[in-house]
């Protein structure tokens, strides 16, 4: 329905947070751009609490009328999640298709949705958040004369809600059993690498951050950069959907996993959250995670506190987390670089700033490696190839009572070898 550019107006209540506000309002109209909506009209009302009829009070909702006729809008989008009652009051009023934040983030999910787990999740999250909605979802139908997507439109009136519901909460579960099938592989997978003690460092961030161009930019520097290693990234937001892992060995030996996230965004719908539980979970597995930041972002603060709550909802919030700013070649003077929390680095994908150090700073945090020397007897060559493998290796030196290494050992190598270590 909106693959041709609709136009559509937003409208949001300002609770009296002028910062809040715009960057809830601003956020909406980037949301809008993602669905290739052109904004033609921004509706705002001043108010302490929303009216419990409308959402806006009754006034608002009148000039709203003539707005969507003045403009020839095809839809109108709020800024909040409208309640079911809420939804279908408004549309009572307004001749147009009428949605609400959460609807239109769940549409841009739905166009971004590429593997087959990505796909069912969405559709969960839409469909139960249409459950409570149908009543309005059928007026919104009627008037745009769509078909009603997944759900069955036979019959009229009470008759076709009951059977939509029915089908609908059939249609869920079902779904949801697809789902549970692909997560039991996905938890197979996972349940391997920790076998394997692959020590996990999520990115995650919001939005268009920069979270896969810096795993593509490591992997790049790294030599790891096989045609099918690359993540996809784009300026656009929600590029990514699915989580992905990528291998990484470091030249001296330490091996881990980068795994790329789904990007947050304020206000992210709870039915999305909760469908795209399995995957986010992988994050909760992570050694240490990058939170990257968009420097250039007007509202870098407000995104850092939206990551964190997020995390902190995915129950993330004692993992080890550094604080990486990206997109530092778009800062033109460093001087008004104050963003809330501290940086562990800055970054830039554009000219490699920092990149190096991104590495060593994943590998000193992931590594609590000790420098040592060992004395290997001849007989336990095998030892040495161990190291080889899996240290690094600083100096070697043949002695006549055996082989003398220098060495970075990880704390459990160095209790294993630990009688060998030259006093
Ligand atoms: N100028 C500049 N642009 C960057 C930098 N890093 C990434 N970008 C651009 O930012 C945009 C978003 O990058 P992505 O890597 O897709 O962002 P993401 O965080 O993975 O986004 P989602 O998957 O949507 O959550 C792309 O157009 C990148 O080229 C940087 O260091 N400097
Ligand atoms: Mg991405």
């Amino acid at each position: 329905m909106l693959d041709t550019r609709n136009k559509a107006i937003i409208c949001g209540i300002n609770f009296g947070h002028d910062e809040d506000f715009n960057y809830s309002f601003s956020e909406l109209k980037n949301l809008c751009e993602a669905c290739q909506l052109d904004v033609v009209c921004e509706v705002v009302q001043n108010l302490n609490t929303p009216n419990t009829r409308y959402y806006f009070g009754i006034g608002k909702i009148n000039e709203l009328k003539n707005l969507v006729d003045f403009h020839q809008a095809d839809i109108v989008i709020f800024d909040d999640e409208l309640s079911p009652a809420t939804l279908v009051n408004i549309m009572d009023e307004i001749e147009v298709e009428v949605i609400d934040r959460t609807m239109l983030i769940l549409r841009i999910f739905e166009k971004r949705a590429k593997t087959k787990e990505a796909k069912l999740q969405v559709e969960i999250a839409k469909l139960s958040y249409l459950l409570p909605r149908l009543v309005g979802y059928h007026k919104n139908l009627s008037r745009i004369g769509g078909s009603g997507g997944s759900t069955h439109t036979r019959g009229s009136g009470e008759t076709a809600l009951e059977l939509d519901r029915r089908h609908i909460e059939e249609r869920i579960s079902k779904l949801k059993s697809e789902l549970a099938d692909l997560s039991l592989n996905r938890l197979t997978a996972r349940k391997q690498r920790i076998k394997n003690e692959m020590k996990i460092v999520s990115f995650v961030g919001y939005t268009n951050a920069g979270k896969s161009t810096t795993i593509n930019t490591l992997l790049s520097v790294l030599n790891e950069d096989e045609e099918n290693k690359y993540l996809y990234a784009e300026d656009m937001l929600f590029a990514t959907l699915e989580t992905s892992t990528r291998r990484i060995k470091l030249n001296n030996n330490h091996e881990f996993l980068l795994t790329d996230t789904v990007g947050f965004v304020s206000k992210l719908p709870h039915h999305l959250i909760e469908a795209f539980k399995s995957t986010l979970e992988e994050i909760r597995e992570s050694s240490l995670i990058i939170h990257l930041i968009d420097s250039s972002s007007p509202y870098l603060d407000k995104q850092i506190e939206t990551t964190n709550l997020v995390l902190k909802e995915l129950g993330c919030e004692n993992i080890k987390t550094l604080y990486v700013y990206n997109k530092i070649d778009l800062i033109k003077n460093m001087v008004f670089f104050n963003p809330i929390i501290k940086a562990d680095l800055l970054i830039s994908n554009k000219t490699n700033e920092g990149i190096n150090e991104l590495i060593e700073l994943i590998d000193n945090n992931l590594f609590d490696d000790l420098k040592t020397t060992l004395l290997l007897p001849f007989s336990k060559g095998d030892i040495y190839n161990v190291l080889k493998l899996k240290a690094n290796i600083l100096s070697t030196e043949y002695l006549n009572e055996g082989i003398k290494v220098e060495v970075i050992l990880s704390k459990h190598l160095y209790s294993l070898y630990q009688e060998y270590i030259l006093k």
